[in-house]
């Protein structure tokens, strides 16, 4: 996995959650990605890989499958048994996490209940169209057509989302469920990187009282804070976006702390 991405940061949290972390191993990849891509190297929140010792991510898919030509994406759920990639998908990785390891663990959580599947389905669909990929859609458009597009439908999403948890603790009421933390990845990244790096600044999450106020009651539920690596985060979007930040000037902002109350309870 690497802290950097949101699609692997989502399923290491529910991997926390449930409390799966003595079960289900990881190994972390340098933020830093060349065009050999994700890499396993010794380095501050990363390491070497001690399952395989593959240098380069593309030599667990290699493994998997000689003939892959596709992608080479992180998250990755690796089987030391079968010596071979599971999935690469973090929508069914999360799903996974969330029912098929409960054997192995004494959280009876369930971020995906029954009752509430069909609206959880509409809704991941909403945020993800215009908020987890629209600030991708907008970060790397280049027509000022296509990047205002963009950007006005992820402000449009936020501010919807602003008023729907305006009256609710979390998307669905009093529990969180899989779409918060859905929602929660790209939140954190928001002010320190999508709003320089890919220019979602029309305005901060930190200016939405009610999504700010979310974002820090996310943050401090238990284990969560431990899943953040602001420094992976920034290093990875600045440096390795050769197109978007060529000088790879890593900003030293935003002044902010999650840790502070956010009087969500009330
Ligand atoms: N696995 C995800 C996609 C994950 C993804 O796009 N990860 C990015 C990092 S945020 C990645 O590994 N990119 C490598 C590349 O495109 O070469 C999915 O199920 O759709």
């Amino acid at each position: 996995m690497s802290w950097a991405c949101p699609w692997a940061h989502r399923t290491i949290i529910v991997r926390k959650l449930k409390k799966l972390d003595a079960v289900i191993g990881m190994t972390v990849a340098d933020p830093i990605r060349d065009d050999r891509g994700w890499a396993f190297r010794e380095g501050p929140g990363h390491s070497l890989d001690p399952i395989n010792g593959f240098h380069f991510l593309s030599e667990a898919y290699r493994a998997t499958d000689p003939a892959y030509r596709g992608r080479v994406t992180v998250p990755v759920l690796w089987d030391t048994v079968t010596k071979r990639i599971v999935s690469n998908s973090d929508d069914d990785l999360m799903r996974m996490f969330n029912s098929a390891f409960n054997r192995f663990t004494d959280s009876t959580l369930d971020l995906y209940p029954e009752a509430l599947r069909k609206d959880i389905d509409v809704l991941n669909d909403f945020i993800y169209e215009n908020v987890n990929d629209g600030v991708y859609r907008a970060g790397f458009a280049t027509s000022q057509a296509v990047y205002e597009k963009a950007v006005r439908r992820l402000f449009d999403a936020l501010d919807q989302l602003e008023t729907r948890l305006t009256t609710r603790r979390y998307l669905f009421g009093r529990q969180f469920v899989e779409t918060d933390w859905r929602l929660f990845v790209t939140l954190v990244r928001f002010d320190a990187v999508y709003h320089g790096h890919f220019k979602c600044n029309i305005r901060r999450i930190a200016d939405y009282p009610s999504l700010f106020g979310y974002l820090k009651d996310l943050y401090q539920t238990d284990g969560i804070a431990d899943t953040v690596n602001f420094d992976h985060i920034k290093r990875h979007y600045y440096v390795t976006h050769d197109d978007i930040n060529p000088t790879r000037i890593v900003p030293l902002g935003p002044d902010q702390d999650l840790r502070a109350p956010h009087g969500r309870e009330r």
